[in-house]
């Protein structure tokens, strides 16, 4: 009797992985769906660059909305009108304080020590530009940790110069390429992969332009601070101190204010003149620490989107159900007990854009950027006025929109004395043409 011969089948190795895969991406897909609804996750892809259809658009921007419940810029907690400088500041403690305990969680005003060392400096972009790179330490009683902060100045400036401050998503190395920016602390990348991203974010950071205008650049690595992970966001500032409710997005917008420690105390620094950026998730640090940081002249928002400059009420594009569902470390405890009670918040964003007068504040959006509702943001930044009116200041009026008009369309921006406004044709993004109008408003209404 002959035998058979087992023959390896070696197209059972492709067909295995191809099953693989497809059964990754549907436990993927059922895995997301637990966290968000269907609409949601679709809705999410106007972040990433697609299209959306009519009706989906139509969902995302959800028309304008009654904002009925919207809490009063000028009324305190227990009902009192605000009608003087004095009981607006005493307002915005108690605003400030709301959202601590309602939405972002401890923000460490003491109990620490912010250290500097200058580790390096040098010319850059061929003669125009000085490059110093700083270690800030922020110590407490039970260690201390390290960022590492890029600045460029323009090299020409014969007095102190502005400086925009805000926080990088992927490290310092990628905010220009220039050989010379040493890795950030935080950075896990190995010497190849670090040589191949430098200046892989420039479009993000135009420090040629900045430094050409007459700006200085400051930046340090969001992960310096906190690494942007559920599992690991505590390992670095956060676990200096004993405060549970200390989250990522605060431990970004403490990591901003460590900076503006540093700049206030550069003598080649404007400390009247510092402004702070942060696009998205870092846009939501950059508006809680500016909120918080009075020496912060200018608070620039760069398509912040929900918990950012975006209204939370307006509940549409990215909601407090979904942002706490996908980033459970980003806020504090009891912002997830909100999530189905979006009208009990005793806070909505626009309350913080208020806490920045008599400073200065600027949002901008994208119009194809509906997860970060720019409906929302725009009328946060209209409903925020009665704080900036109250100090004496210009504000946007009603009328820079057309009859029909409920938000400005692509292409338009508005700047006042107390509030700079853009919509950007495009995505989610920041981009060289943000920038440009950022210097724009700047040279006006930041100047010495
Ligand atoms: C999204 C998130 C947004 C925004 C954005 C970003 O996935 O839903 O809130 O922060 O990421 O940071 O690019």
């Amino acid at each position: 009797m002959t035998e058979k011969k087992k023959r390896f089948r070696w197209w059972f190795i492709p067909l295995g992985l191809v099953l693989l895969v497809v059964l990754a991406a549907g436990a993927l897909v059922l895995y997301l769906h637990s966290l968000l609804p269907w609409p949601n996750l679709v809705a999410i892809t106007s972040n990433f660059q697609m299209e959306l259809s009519d009706s989906m658009r139509a969902y995302v921007i959800g028309g304008q909305r009654d904002y009925a419940t919207l809490p009063a810029v000028l009324t305190t907690a227990g009902g009192a009108p605000v009608e003087t400088e004095q009981q607006l500041a005493a307002r915005r403690d108690e605003v400030l304080a709301l959202f601590e305990e309602n939405v972002y969680g401890t923000l460490p005003r003491n109990g620490f020590e912010t250290a500097f060392e200058t580790v390096e400096e040098g010319e850059a972009l061929d003669g125009k530009a000085l490059r110093r790179q700083v270690k800030i330490t922020v110590t407490t009683d039970k260690g201390s940790s390290d960022a590492l902060m890029l600045l460029y100045l323009p090299a020409d400036a014969d007095s102190p110069v502005p400086v925009v401050v805000g926080l990088n998503f992927n490290g310092n190395h990628t905010v220009l390429d220039d050989p010379a920016i040493l890795p950030s602390y935080a950075y896990e990348g190995d010497e190849e992969t670090l040589a191949g991203e430098r200046g892989s974010k420039a479009g993000r950071w135009v420090v040629e332009e900045a430094v050409a205008r007459g700006y200085g650049v400051a930046t340090m690595y969001c992960n310096d601070f906190a690494p942007d992970n559920a599992d690991s966001y505590d390992s670095r500032v956060i676990g200096l101190f004993d405060e549970p409710e200390f989250k990522a997005v605060g431990a970004w917008a403490f990591g901003i204010m460590r900076g503006v420690d540093y700049l206030v105390q550069d003598e080649a620094v404007d400390a009247a003149r510092i402004a702070d950026v942060g696009h998205s998730r870092l846009g939501k640090a950059a508006v809680w620490a500016g909120a918080n940081d009075e020496r912060i002249a200018l608070v620039i928002s760069n398509d912040s989107g929900n918990t950012g400059a975006s209204l939370t009420r307006g509940n549409r594009g990215e909601t407090i159900q979904s942002i706490n569902a996908l980033f459970p470390h980003w806020f504090c405890s009891q912002y997830k007990a909100h999530t189905e009670d979006v009208d009990g918040l005793p806070v909505d964003q626009h309350l913080l854009l208020a806490c920045i007068a008599p400073r200065k504040v600027y949002v901008a959006c994208a119009d194809g950027d509906l997860w970060a509702d720019p409906q929302g943001a725009w009328n946060s930044l209209m409903a925020s006025r009665p704080a900036f009116s109250l100090c004496g200041m210009d504000v946007i009026g009603d009328d820079v929109l057309s009859d029909g008009q409920t938000q400005p369309a692509a292409g338009e921006s508005f700047f006042t004395e107390s509030m700079g406004y853009h919509c950007r044709p495009g995505w989610h993004d920041i981009t060289p043409e943000d920038w440009a109008y950022y210097f724009d408003y700047m040279d006006t209404y930041l100047a010495a």
